[in-house]
């Protein structure tokens, strides 16, 4: 088998041989964090382009240097196919990451000192939706809302009763962590009758959005940002999209606001995923991920674990380790001994979490990845009995070895990028 990326090869072989064990890792692993996919070759190919060497400070038609007539054409076919993919007024592709997209949006939205009302990290909610530690919990003055401790679901009754008090200028809605479906229209209704700002932060569901399987925030929300390489399958990156009375807003907070020139290689590798993500298979992909997804928590389930808020509307599940029928250990320990066998996963905390962050008493796992490699509801049966069988001995290691064997087996017969590891 040749080298699969020959030139950084023959030059650069220390780099090249770390990109190899990536490919054959992404390959030959079961990889189950949620917010992670597998893009296409296609987008792969934009990435790769030369369309990483061109500075396009600005917007198309109005860029602050020459030779942007071709990356024009690519950055306006992105903004045209997510408004499509979305229904939305106006869309920004420039925003680096989905922490830069948020950044931008709440640059467009509040001033620094303003009151925002945002899901608590430790419930599902994310970084920068106002951890102190965050940019965002410095500038803004940022308080917390989390889910019901019998339900584990949203207590949008709190949530009105905070906003109500806090009078806050802004309602950020959206998690990284939360398996449920969200009440988009309720949250707007809340912000509306208070005079907030809804902004919603879908980076993890936009995939299910976009086939129509999970109620989009769209209609509901001033402002949705998104990452583009989750369920979204596309490259690593943000987006914005805005109705047209934040539109003016929003383009001056990405640009100047918060970035200097765009990565026009990753707004050509959005632009091919928004039109992937517009096919009708993308459709069928998504119903694979939410299948898949209910195939693992039941089995997981009947195993014995028990899930947050007692299963998953969406791509992925939180398995608390506690419980009278769990296996005991931390979030830790079951990410490293899965990790020793071949199954990607990661440590996190459940709501009321009494661990620390670094060990927790949880860990979350998605379907999106695996879904992408064809993965059936069958092998998500055999992924939760092989997670079983570590997490219940998480320090043999002869369990791990022959999952990891197995796992290799089941992952050669699905691979994910054909052309690359027969090259
Ligand atoms: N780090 C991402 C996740 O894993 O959900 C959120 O940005």
């Amino acid at each position: 088998m040749s080298h699969p990326y020959p030139l950084i090869d023959s030059y650069d072989p220390e780099t090249a041989a770390a990109m190899l064990a990536e490919l054959e890792r992404q390959e030959t692993q079961v990889e189950l964090i949620a917010s992670e996919n597998h893009t296409s070759p296609n987008v792969l190919e934009a990435l790769g382009s030369v369309l990483t060497n061109k500075y396009a400070e600005g917007y198309p038609g109005r860029r602050y240097y020459g030779g942007c007539e071709h990356v024009d054409v690519v950055e306006n076919l992105a903004c045209e196919r997510l408004c499509n993919l979305f229904k939305a007024d106006h869309a920004n592709v420039q925003p680096s990451s989905g922490s830069q997209a948020n950044q931008a949006a709440m640059l467009a939205l509040i001033e620094p000192g303003d009151t925002v009302l945002a899901m608590e990290l430790n419930h599902g909610g994310h970084l920068s939706h106002g951890h102190p530690k965050n940019v965002s919990g410095m500038v803004y003055d940022f308080h917390s809302y989390g889910v019901d401790s019998e339900s584990e679901r949203i207590d949008y009754d709190q949530i009105a009763s905070m906003v109500a008090e806090l009078k806050p200028k802004l309602l950020l809605a959206g998690a990284s962590a939360y398996p449920r479906e969200i009440d988009f229209s309720r949250l707007s209704n809340i912000a509306k009758e208070f005079g907030a700002s809804l902004m919603v932060d879908m980076a993890h569901i936009a995939g299910l959005v976009a086939a129509g399987l999970h109620p989009s925030p769209v209609p509901f929300a001033d402002v949705v940002t998104m990452t583009t390489h989750k369920t979204l399958r596309g490259p690593r990156g943000g987006a914005i999209i805005c109705t047209e009375e934040w539109k003016k807003k929003i383009d001056s907070a990405v640009f100047p606001g918060m970035q200097g020139g765009p990565l026009m290689h990753v707004i050509a590798g959005k632009s091919i995923a928004f039109k992937e993500a517009g096919e009708p298979s993308f459709v069928d992909y998504q119903k694979s991920v939410l299948a898949n997804a209910q195939a693992l928590a039941k089995e997981l389930a009947s195993l014995g674990y028990r899930l947050v808020s007692g299963g998953t509307d969406n791509h992925l599940m939180l398995v608390d380790l506690r419980g009278p029928e769990g296996p005991g250990i931390t979030g830790r320990i079951a990410e490293d001994s899965l990790h020793a066998a071949g199954i990607t996963v990661n440590k996190n905390l459940i709501p009321f979490d009494p661990e620390k962050p670094m060990q927790t008493s949880g860990i979350r796992i998605g379907t999106p990845a695996v879904t992408t490699r064809g993965f059936t509801e069958g092998d998500m049966r055999q992924v939760a009995n092989w997670m079983d069988q570590v997490l219940r001995s998480p320090e043999d290691l002869d369990i791990q070895a022959r999952v990891l064997s197995e796992v290799t087996s089941l992952c050669c017969s699905r691979p994910i990028y054909p052309s690359l590891v027969s090259a």
